[in-house]
């Protein structure tokens, strides 16, 4: 089996490097691998599957084109868990829960696990039940896109007094959930910390960590039994 994972591309604008180089890996990959996992935050902001931006209308078509080759597979971020069910029937995409569990694998956005940040926590939670996610689909789209910003702005500043410490996953969190589900290696985002880690001792596990798109690209590839983290120039895929 060879999958491909990926996580926190923040794509904003359909012209910028990095959402060609991302509609170039989907491309290429999707003619080369099994599955293609997006594990949280593929756009900046995501105000609804209504969204008919120029961007949006990208996003939808790069990954309806690639669903028709690999199986692609999509997980909520902090930043774009209104993806819904009419996004998934447009793109041929499927939701997946977090955590989710793939054979040995667990497979996290990894906020989740971020329990030392308890605002952070009380804030997710609220912006994940379904009573203010109805409430905020009742609003026009230029209202919800004015609340984005505002929210990405407030998260900014809530975030700038915050240690690094606090900002990172709780380990005895992660080995916990670990050892619940019977997984050996862990693939999550969101922390901007990509890395390969193992934890040893008594609750070991592989912690793989995938970076955020910026200057280059990050991806875990899959083949086989063997798990390669990889960091690459954008313009890779670009050409693709
Ligand atoms: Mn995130």
């Amino acid at each position: 089996m060879k999958r491909v994972f990926v996580s926190d591309l923040h794509l904003d604008q359909a012209d910028s490097e990095i959402f060609q180089a991302f509609a170039g890996l989907l491309r290429a990959e999707s003619a080369q691998v099994d599955e293609i996992y997006i594990l949280g935050d593929l756009v900046e902001m995501w105000i609804g599957d209504d969204d008919t931006s120029a961007t949006a209308l990208a996003l939808l078509s790069a990954l309806q084109q690639a669903s028709k080759s690999a199986d692609i597979f999509l997980q909520h971020g902090n930043r774009d868990f209104l993806f819904g069910q009419a996004f998934c029937q447009q793109t041929g995409a499927t939701l997946l829960p977090d955590p989710f569990v793939l054979g040995d694998i667990l497979l996290s956005h990894g906020d989740l696990f971020c329990t030392d940040d308890v605002a952070y926590q009380e804030v997710r939670q609220l912006l994940r039940s379904a009573d203010w996610q109805s409430d905020l689909m009742q609003r026009s789209l230029p209202e919800r896109q004015q609340l984005g910003r505002q929210m990405r702005a407030q998260s900014m500043a809530a975030n700038a007094n915050k240690s690094d410490q606090i900002m990172d996953v709780n380990l005895s969190a992660v080995a916990a959930t670990m050892a619940e589900q019977g997984t050996s290696t862990l693939i999550h985002g969101h922390t901007h910390r990509p890395g390969d880690y193992p934890r040893r001792g008594a609750s070991a596990f592989r912690r793989v960590v995938l970076g955020d798109w910026q200057d280059c690209g990050w991806l875990c590839r899959q083949d086989g039994t063997s798990l390669s983290l990889e960091c690459f120039n954008l313009a890779r895929y670009q050409a693709s």
